[in-house]
């Protein structure tokens, strides 16, 4: 047993390990000041929520308050380890200033009421819009953090019930491109890799992913793999001189908006060089020929003028990726959250189906997830698609949801996909939508061009409600607020990248009234009185395990099929990967082996898009294409990002993540470990750029973008240069360092462009044009970011970033191989 401090040691100690050896056990715990294991009532098993990975928890619960967590040795995840948000955020369940009781506006300030005012309130004027307007007039807007046994519950009283398309995900802001990259390239939205890839490949390429603060533990096998015999050699493609980019074996740094660019010169070696397995892609795929020709426009040497990387490096790169024997590709947000997404990413399954790299260990692409339940929003159909990976645009699949919803094939809108939420902003904006209801997401924050939400969010003659913990920034500006029970305080399952599924169960009660969101739903639909077309209730269950149910009857026969599982199966079972039928009982851990996809027309869960003008094809076009349900290689031309660094605004801005904070920091922010270690916005500069402008370590910068300003304290990094970056986690709940009159604040997303990816609709918060000047002089003070990862500083000392004896966590190595 060591006893880490583990906001210093992020990742914990070593085990390393060899290819094609089982990764070893090391079992984290950390648990409450005072608190002994000996002393813990009982363990309640869950899996992790504040990212994508699904980590294998432990819940400790001690006279029945959470007192810790420990990591679960079998989980097929984790193998026991934790991150330092895991081992730390679970504290923000038990803050004191969680919602207990609902909130209603009245005479223009939130007072607590009664579950019974605050659902009248949310129903009576559900009616009165359904009656004047009609469904059109309700938008729910979700999360990729609820339960799947909820967002079925919501996707069925939305599209089933009220009958509104009005219907997405924070989703859209976060894998709408992993899912819209998946259907391009697959026909159907499922993902290819599971994380035992880590255990077997030679190459693993990360896309825009700074895995090792945002998928930890993911990194830490990754890590134990580079510590062991034979390690795999790593391509990293980011601006930032990330934990990843250190420990890569090429770094390419490109300009932010060029990763279509570079992927093509990737493509391009690959084809030229002739690493292509011609007898794959005969078999399995269509398209080749245009993206061959396609790419000869992008030689290594156009290919480094227009991003900015040495076309040596390039040409290396590809060489590792044309020459693995078993390739691992990710691909994240600096992909996704960019002007040409869903093109870049596909570019990338575009090299697994050229490299005939699919559907066998070590063969995979995981376009990754990053909320801990977003593939549940995706599958349940609480975002723009339909239950079960159901395609809106065949026919016969409406008709077979409206069988198993017992509804008409009418009452489920389908004339177009579901209105996605930069669309639904619009249309509150506009008068439209007039009603909408927020679930576990706090846009206030989270969306880009925040002087426009809030406005939006703020108007009279829209009814917000929001289904919160804490009284977010967005809760602030509700009409009513719902007090919701969290992890931990409720049952159901969740989904994470590499499709497994867990069950959490509920280990204590939520404080106050605070009610599950699933009863908030169910409550909500009997109070609508809403029926299925015999007149019966429409919502036919009354708890988690019941919902779960009904949801495995809706993934019958779909790619997503939960068949198979039970809450008794998945009760402490270290997770299983669907799909799981009765002749897969134990899940799947491969999928697209021998080149079979989920592609046929008839099956496949959507037509495809046009990549630069985002139109849906037509069945017939599909048909033409792809008769026979290969696989789809679609080519790209590269683009410039629309807003450009010029004269006025010389920099470019991206934003992200910290390892320490989740998103808005309504929990990391909550938890005191978390919270010290990076507790105020920063700015990272190049050594160059900060020379340029004047400016020191320390120094307080304002960032500016046409939408308005941030103020931040100077980080000198290893950014690339002609960039900056901003964490996008600091609103101003916590502070009175608000948005100022003037449009000052503090928020990244002041500065974000309104703007979308054409295919998948995802924001762009990744390409602005900026500028950059001195405010005041920090005095040789070092600002607050962390040292530890990718805002470490570079070329002079700043105190390390350590979390002390409250920092600490346990690491029983007893299963390792050390
Ligand atoms: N600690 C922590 N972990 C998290 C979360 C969190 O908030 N905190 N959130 C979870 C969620 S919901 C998500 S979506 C994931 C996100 O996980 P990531 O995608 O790994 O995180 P980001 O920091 O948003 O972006 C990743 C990288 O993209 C790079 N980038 C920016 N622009 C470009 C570009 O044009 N091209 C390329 N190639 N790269 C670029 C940035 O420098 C950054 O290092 O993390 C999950 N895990
Ligand atoms: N500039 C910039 N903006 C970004 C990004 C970026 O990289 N840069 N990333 C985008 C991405 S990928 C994402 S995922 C989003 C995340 O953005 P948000 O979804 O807005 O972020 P969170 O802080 O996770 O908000 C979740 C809310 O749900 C509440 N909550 C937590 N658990 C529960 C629950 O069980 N029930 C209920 N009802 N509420 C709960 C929390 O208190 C919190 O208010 O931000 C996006 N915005
Ligand atoms: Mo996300």
């Amino acid at each position: 047993m060591a006893t880490t401090d583990r906001i210093a040691e992020i990742w914990g100690t070593r085990t390393p390990y060899g290819p094609g050896e089982t990764w070893p056990v090391r079992v984290d715990t950390h648990l409450a000041e005072g608190v002994d294991p000996g002393d813990v009532d009982r363990w309640v098993p869950s899996a992790s929520i504040l990212h994508s990975n699904g980590d294998g928890i432990d819940i400790a619960v001690k006279d029945d308050r959470i007192v810790g967590v420990r990591g679960r040795a079998e989980d097929r995840v984790n193998h026991g380890r934790l991150g330092p948000k895991d081992l730390f955020g679970w504290q923000a369940n038990g803050s004191p200033d969680r919602l207990t009781r609902p909130l209603v506006r009245k005479r223009g300030t939130l007072v607590e009421t009664s579950w019974e005012e605050a659902m009248d309130r949310v129903v009576g004027r559900t009616k009165e819009l359904l009656e004047e307007q009609g469904p059109s007039a309700v938008g729910f807007y979700t999360t990729g953090q609820l339960f799947l046994e909820e967002y079925y519950t919501l996707g069925l009283v939305a599209h089933g019930g009220i009958g509104t398309n009005h219907v997405d995900g924070n989703t859209r802001l976060c894998t709408a491109t992993a899912a819209a990259a998946l259907k391009e390239s697959f026909g159907c939205d499922g993902q290819p890799g599971s994380y035992t890839d880590v255990d077997h490949a030679d190459v693993i390429a990360l896309y825009g992913h700074n895995m090792a603060e945002t998928q930890t533990v993911l990194w830490s096998r990754v890590l134990d793999r580079l510590a062991g015999p034979n390690p795999p050699q790593i391509v990293c493609v980011d601006p930032r001189l990330t934990p990843v980019a250190r420990a890569a074996t090429v770094h390419l740094a490109p300009r932010p908006g060029t990763n279509v660019a570079l992927m093509n010169g990737l493509l391009h070696e690959i084809v030229a060089n002739g690493w292509v397995d011609d007898e794959y892609v005969a078999a399995h795929a269509v398209g080749y020929e245009e993206l061959a020709t396609r790419v000869q426009d992008y030689p290594p040497e156009r290919v480094a003028d227009i991003c900015d990387v040495p076309a040596e490096q390039i040409r290396h790169a590809a060489r590792l990726l044309g020459t693995a024997e078993r390739l691992l590709s990710t691909v994240l947000q600096g992909f996704y959250q960019s002007h040409q997404a869903t093109a870049a990413a596909v570019q990338v399954n575009n090299v697994h189906l050229l490299r005939g790299m699919l559907g066998r260990p070590g063969c995979g692409v995981l376009q990754m997830n990053g909320q801990p339940t977003a593939e549940n929003t995706r599958e349940a159909g609480a975002d723009g698609d339909l239950p079960g990976f159901r395609n809106w645009s065949n026919d016969e699949h409406v008709k077979d949801l409206a069988r198993v919803w017992n509804v008409d094939p009418m009452d489920i809108p389908h004339y177009s996909p579901p209105t996605h939420v930069m669309q639904m902003v619009r249309y509150a904006e506009e008068g439209s939508i007039r009603m909408l209801w927020v679930q576990a997401t706090n846009p206030a924050v989270s969306l880009p061009e925040l002087a426009r939400v809030r406005s939006v969010l703020s108007q009279k003659r829209l009814f917000l409600v929001v289904q919160d913990i804490f009284l977010s920034e967005t809760a602030q500006l509700a009409d009513v607020v719902l007090p919701a029970a969290t992890w931990g305080e409720k049952t159901g399952t969740f989904t994470n990248a590499d499709r497994t599924v867990h069950l959490s169960e509920k280990a204590v009660d939520p404080p106050g009234e605070a009610r599950a969101d699933l009863d908030i739903f169910i409550d909500f639909a009997h109070r609508l009185g809403l029926e299925d077309k015999d007149g019966a209730p429409l919502v036919k269950w009354s708890d988690a395990e019941g919902a779960f149910e009904g949801w495995k009857e809706c993934s019958r026969g779909r790619p997503c099929d939960y068949t198979g599982m039970s809450y008794d199966k998945l009760r402490g079972s270290g997770g299983i990967q669907w799909p799981c039928t009765d002749e897969h009982p134990d899940g799947t851990e491969h999928i697209y082996t021998d080149g079979q996809f989920w592609s046929a027309p008839d099956y496949c869960e959507s037509y495809g898009r046009d990549l630069v003008t985002g139109a849906p094809l037509e069945p017939t076009e599909y048909k033409a294409l792809n008769p026979s349900g290969k696989a789809v290689i679609k080519a790209a031309a590269w683009f410039p990002p629309h807003e450009q660094p010029g004269e006025d605004y010389p920099l470019q801005l991206i934003t992200g993540r910290t390892v320490y904070h989740f998103h808005t920091r309504t929990k990391t922010g909550r938890a005191p470990q978390l919270q010290a270690a990076a507790p105020e916005v920063w700015v990272e500069l190049s050594v160059t750029d900060a020379a340029a402008l004047g400016l020191a370590e320390g120094d307080l910068a304002e960032i500016t973008t046409p939408r308005g300003s941030v103020r931040a304290r100077v980080r000198i990094s290893g950014i690339r240069d002609g960039v900056v970056f901003l964490p996008f986690h600091y609103g101003y709940w916590d502070t009175d360092a608000g948005h100022e009159p003037d449009g000052t604040g503090r928020a990244a997303n002041e500065l974000t462009v309104t703007d979308w990816d054409p295919a998948s609709k995802q924001p762009i918060f990744k390409t602005a044009a900026a500028r950059v000047h001195k405010v005041d002089d920090g005095g040789g003070t070092p600002s607050s970011a962390p040292t530890t990862a990718g805002s470490a500083p570079v070329g002079y000392a700043v105190p390390a970033t350590v979390g002390g004896p409250a920092g600490t966590a346990d690491e029983n190595l007893t299963g390792g191989t050390r």
